[in-house]
């Protein structure tokens, strides 16, 4: 059975103080749905929150990763930096990186690949912008981003990769798929996935939805049999809103 799961992307927000109020206002909430729950606070404040949340069911992961181990590659931080905290997964390909920092899809295979080796877990992000929706190619568009970052890989692979389809066109603008686009592109990613490996793995990988997720919409867009929860970006900066979602199911 696949899991369902809500993980908040803070991106480049929150201080260490605001880190550390922002953990203690989600450590008195109330979890009260199965989902598994994840925050992804900036590097800085990966050691802090990592251990303020040691004893509790909330998993501190990472926003991003370098593909190599080690070296001259400045500002750069690497898998073995990450695990090396105790945090044991990592987003990848987020629409943000891959618009303002040139993130290919091969870039991103390597990057998986090293994910892999230092047996963290991805939560691997793609999405169409707005002009393939518009011109009926975004299903085109999703399988490439998926077989040329991902479709080296085993089958076994995918025990640690969860799938989250993020449309550009609603990151960050307010503007979210409806239930049933989601729906339709969570189905169209598991046929894809279907069709390279078989019927059986792809209904075992989480596939997230991720783009102005709320709390007056996730219950909605979380009913969708193909839809496995959230990644959350704004809402997840704030614990009611964020909970409300946790427990959307
Ligand atoms: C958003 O919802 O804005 C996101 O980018 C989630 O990652």
């Amino acid at each position: 059975m696949r899991k369902n799961i809500v993980a908040g992307n803070w991106k480049m927000n929150n201080d260490l103080s605001e880190t550390e109020t922002l953990i203690r206002e989600l450590k008195s909430q109330n979890k009260i749905s199965d989902a598994e729950v994840m925050i992804a606070p900036s590097f800085t404040n990966l050691w802090q929150a990592f251990n303020s949340l040691k004893d509790s069911t909330i998993e501190v992961i990472a926003q991003n990763m370098h593909f190599a181990e080690s070296g001259a590659y400045t500002g750069e931080v690497s898998a073995t930096m990450i695990k090396s905290l105790g945090v044991k997964t990592v987003i990848l390909g987020h629409s943000e990186r891959r618009a303002y920092f040139n993130e290919t899809d091969e870039l991103l295979a390597k990057k998986v690949d090293a994910a892999i080796k230092n047996e963290m877990r991805v939560i691997f992000c793609f999405g169409e912008e707005l002009k393939d929706r518009k011109s009926g190619n975004h299903e085109h568009i999703v399988e490439n981003q998926i077989k040329n970052a991902l479709f080296h890989l085993e089958a076994t692979a995918f025990k640690n990769i969860v799938l989250a389809y993020e449309p550009v066109w609603a990151i960050g603008t307010g503007e979210t798929a409806s239930p049933e686009q989601a729906q339709d592109m969570h189905a169209f990613i598991r046929k894809t996935l279907a069709s390279k490996y078989s019927q059986d793995m792809a209904n075992s990988v989480s596939i997230l939805y991720g783009g102005s997720c709320k709390p007056s919409n996730a219950k909605e867009i979380f009913s969708k049999p193909d839809v496995d929860g959230g990644l959350i970006g704004g809402a997840a900066l704030n614990a009611d809103d964020f909970f409300a979602i946790v427990n959307s199911f």
